[in-house]
């Protein structure tokens, strides 16, 4: 997408947003907008990669929540993908790394920004980190994502009010949905397409992470040593 056509709110948050830009080991190297992590020729250069996360919300159903972001996204608009996902933004709340907490604060904020959930909801504490993976995605020439992805696990009923401008769609699904989901994504179907990131996660852990949500096990499958280059 071409700036002009670039959705306001969007634009916004593109140059409003820090993020934290990261060596290959996780460690702070600086600081850029949103705009700059986000342009493929940026990326090439290899010094853009940052920091993000991603959110997978179970209720107590053990169904994992889905969201399809917003068709006014400049990156992977309209694609379905886990419950929520950003970056932790360069200012002291979000730089926190003992216990993880900066990653942590930045989830509850966005959980209610894009999805309405109350911060009481989703207590930072109960958030279970399960690992970081770096990856490297195209979105659709001009834009793409290059981070070092906190993995995020939390188990709570909680309410849920979409925001518009970030969030087309949400719904909940079981194992056997989702895997009716991915057959259909792969099968090419109109309308179910899955995010780079979303896949790469389906495909290397989370059947098996989804095991431990249900048997109350989370933390044994935790893993904060290694970055997966995936
Ligand atoms: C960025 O997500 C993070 C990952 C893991 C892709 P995003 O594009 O949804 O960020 P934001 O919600 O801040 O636009
Ligand atoms: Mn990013």
């Amino acid at each position: 997408m071409g700036d002009a056509a670039m959705d306001a709110v969007q634009r916004r948050l593109m140059f409003e947003d820090e993020c934290i830009l990261v060596d290959e080991n996780d460690r702070v190297v600086g600081h850029d907008t949103k705009y700059n992590c986000h342009l493929m020729e940026n990326i090439e250069t290899g010094k853009f990669l940052h920091r993000a996360f991603s959110v997978f919300l179970f209720n107590s159903k053990y169904e994992l929540l889905l969201q399809q972001r917003s068709a006014t996204k400049v990156t992977f608009p309209l694609v379905w993908t886990n419950t929520c996902c950003s970056h932790p933004l360069y200012r002291d709340s979000e730089l926190i790394e003992e216990n993880i907490l900066g990653v942590r604060n930045a989830a509850q904020r966005k959980l209610l920004d894009e999805l309405g959930i109350a911060a009481q909801d989703v207590p930072v504490d109960e958030f279970t980190p399960l690992g970081r993976i770096l990856y490297k995605a195209p979105s659709d020439g001009k834009w793409g994502e290059h981070e070092v992805d906190y993995l995020l696990f939390i188990v709570r009923d909680v309410g849920v009010h979409p925001n518009p401008d970030e969030v087309a769609d949400v719904k909940y699904v079981n194992r056997e949905q989702l895997k009716e989901i991915l057959r259909k994504a792969d099968a090419g179907e109109e309308g179910v397409k899955l995010s780079p990131w979303f896949r790469l996660v389906v495909d290397n852990f989370l059947f098996k992470w989804w095991d431990h949500v249900q048997n109350a096990t989370l933390l044994q499958a935790a893993d904060m040593i290694t970055i997966h280059k995936l």
